[in-house]
């Protein structure tokens, strides 16, 4: 699914704005006709989560109801229409004119349908989207998970398996767009470098088969022009690039890849894409950019912020993109769930290195056999959604298909070290969706968050073992050195069983801004810098470990609990506003290169 674009081809309309809302505690609007349109609403903004707008919706789960009315150009009357969300949270139910057009289930990822047999060009067209946001056991991610469950989080309100607010609402842009009949439908890039010519592999498709396809590709230096006939509505084009300037950190290079589609001799459509060229692999327990080694220096975030919740807000995407880059880290992890495109495009601009994530968070395996393959099967659509949206971006290195995926022996695994095999459908679980992004992807190692204590055997299929890690906070507190003692030898056996790369994928301790203590206490600024200074030591002196992200970037909306005071998880470098804490600076010290002069 390309991401809209207007051209002299294409065009598009977003309906972004203050839409009707209403809630629906009894589930009573289909019943009610609401899908024909509806009465007693109050303004909403798309997008945004509906919890933070008004004091009954801030914890509200259960279905609410948007509206709005559009109207179509008269200019595209002959063309294919589409509309797009970007994003809504949990499962969404659309009418256009009182006619079912459509439903999606789960977040974060875009979904669109073909309007062209449901509107009206005449006149206007009402909108109606339904949203219900039910936590329940069997989606991806699971709420209201049985207590057998192990979930540190069981006694938090409102009843995630996962540590962050269960917002919910239109969270991304609602774009209208028309696309020409026949046009480019798809687009894949493959990037490779041989003996220093940079290749670029583009292969198209289109909705006809009869159709050709000229590219041109440039950059500041030259222009290289390339063209395929459909073969059954498949084109492919190869592309040289001698001294390619490649993409990377420290020179982000984008190329301009423009693409047009012929058909009867005519230009019928356009498309173009930022590319960079570049190679990611891995070589013994090294990750390789470029032929050239790297080391992960960032983040896990959240797309979190007050007023907003989980809905897009372009100008902090810019901001933590700023931000990061102050610090000096280079990459960073979409935990836990995929971010929005403009959070991508802003990372292939900036030079992150993106480890993108899947929703697949707080994923367990007890319980209901039938329910566990149902999250399976939710979880590998969300695999093949998410590397069909994000393939043509240079920032993502890797894919993660999940986070901490729990065996159900998990506290007697990290207490005692056990080391039996798991029952082998848990291990199917998780070889089958590191299979699947291989399948989708080759050019990219793949990867989940694991946890301490995790069974050896889930690491088999994936190329670099991430590791979450949290001695010096849930375990071992004011101990730093026996935490760090411990965590080393526990690497140095991760290692030797695996001989992959291992990258920390969080490490963080929670910290209220402002609070001070010599020695160290547990919430203390000075507490947070000296846990990330010893881990960053023990970072340092062992070259198997290909990189760390401290979690989180930002402080964040959780849920209710004890642990999480005013309801924020609190292990930001920076607070929720975006001020530095001390951790910021000291970071900095640690990743950016000092000022010359
Ligand atoms: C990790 C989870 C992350 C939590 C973090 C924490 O992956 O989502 O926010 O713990 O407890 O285990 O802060």
């Amino acid at each position: 699914m390309l991401y809209p674009q207007q051209n002299k081809y294409r065009d598009l309309y977003v309906l972004d704005g203050i839409w009707d809302f209403r809630l629906d505690p009894e589930n009573v609007g289909v019943d009610h006709g609401w899908h024909e349109g509806f009465m007693e609403s109050r303004p909403i903004a798309v997008p945004s989560s509906w919890n933070e707008l008004y004091p009954d919706t801030y914890d509200f789960i259960g279905v609410g109801w948007y509206q709005t009315v559009f109207s179509i150009p008269t200019s595209w009357s002959q063309d294919d229409i589409r509309l797009r969300f970007g994003s809504v949270t949990y499962g969404a139910t659309v009418w256009i004119n009182g006619h079912f057009v459509g439903s999606h289930e789960g977040g974060n990822l875009p979904f669109e349908f073909c309007l062209t047999d449901h509107i009206d060009r005449e006149s206007g067209n009402k909108l109606v989207v339904r949203v219900e946001n039910e936590l329940r056991p069997d989606r991806v991610p699971p709420g209201n998970v049985p207590k057998q469950s192990l979930n540190i989080f069981m006694s938090n309100t409102p009843a995630t398996n996962y540590d962050f607010f269960p917002y919910s609402g239109i969270h991304r842009s609602v774009i209208l767009y028309r696309i020409p009949i026949p046009s480019i439908s798809d687009v894949t890039i493959r990037t490779s470098i041989i003996d220093e010519v940079g290749l670029v592999d583009i292969r198209a498709f289109s909705s006809d088969p009869d159709v050709d396809l000229f590219v041109s590709l440039q950059s500041d230096s030259c222009v290289l022009q390339g063209s395929a006939v459909s073969a059954n509505g498949e084109l492919n084009v190869s592309l040289e690039v001698n001294d390619p300037r490649l993409w990377s950190p420290s020179d982000p290079y984008l190329y301009q890849l423009n693409m047009s589609l012929n058909h009867q001799g005519k230009t019928v459509d356009s498309y173009s894409l930022e590319i960079g060229i570049r190679t990611i692999e891995i070589r013994g327990h090294e990750i390789y950019l470029n032929g050239e080694p790297i080391e992960l220096k960032g983040f896990g975030r959240h797309e979190d912020s007050s007023v907003s919740g989980r809905g897009q807000n372009l100008p902090l995407s810019v901001k933590d993109h700023n931000l990061m880059k102050w610090v000096g880290a280079n990459s960073y992890r979409t935990a836990h769930y995929p971010y929005s495109e403009e959070d991508l495009f802003l990372a292939d601009k900036h030079g992150f290195l993106v480890v993108d994530e899947t929703p697949a968070v707080g994923l367990f395996f007890e319980g209901d056999r039938g329910q566990i393959e149902d999250r399976l099967t939710k979880c590998r659509e969300q695999v093949s959604e998410l590397i069909s949206r994000d393939k043509n971006h240079p920032s993502v290195i890797m894919w993660s298909v999940a986070n901490e995926p729990f065996p159900p022996d998990l506290m007697t695994r990290i207490f005692s070290e056990i080391e039996e095999p798991v029952e082998s459908f848990t291990t199917e679980f998780l070889t089958t969706l590191a299979s699947d992004a291989k399948n989708l992807d080759d050019t990219r190692p793949v990867s989940f968050a694991a946890v301490h204590g995790t069974p050896l055997e889930w690491l088999e299929n994936v190329d670099v073992v991430m590791l979450n890690t949290y001695g010096g906070w849930y375990f071992d507190q004011l101990n730093l050195g026996g935490a760090i003692d411990k965590l080393s030898e526990y690497l140095d056996r991760v290692h030797s069983s695996t001989g992959k790369p291992i990258v920390i994928s969080e490490v963080g301790a929670d910290t209220i801004s402002g609070f001070h203590s010599v020695p160290e206490e547990l919430y203390s600024e000075e507490y947070q810098v000296e846990m990330l200074r010893r881990y960053l030591d023990l970072a340092e002196s062992k070259d198997f470990l290909a990189g760390l992200h401290v979690w989180v970037m930002a402080d964040f909306r959780t849920t209710h609990s004890l642990m999480r005071i005013g309801g924020l998880n609190r292990k930001g470098a920076f607070t929720r506003d975006r001020q530095p804490k001390m951790a910021a600076h000291f970071l900095r010290s640690r990743w950016s290169v000092a000022p010359s002069g």
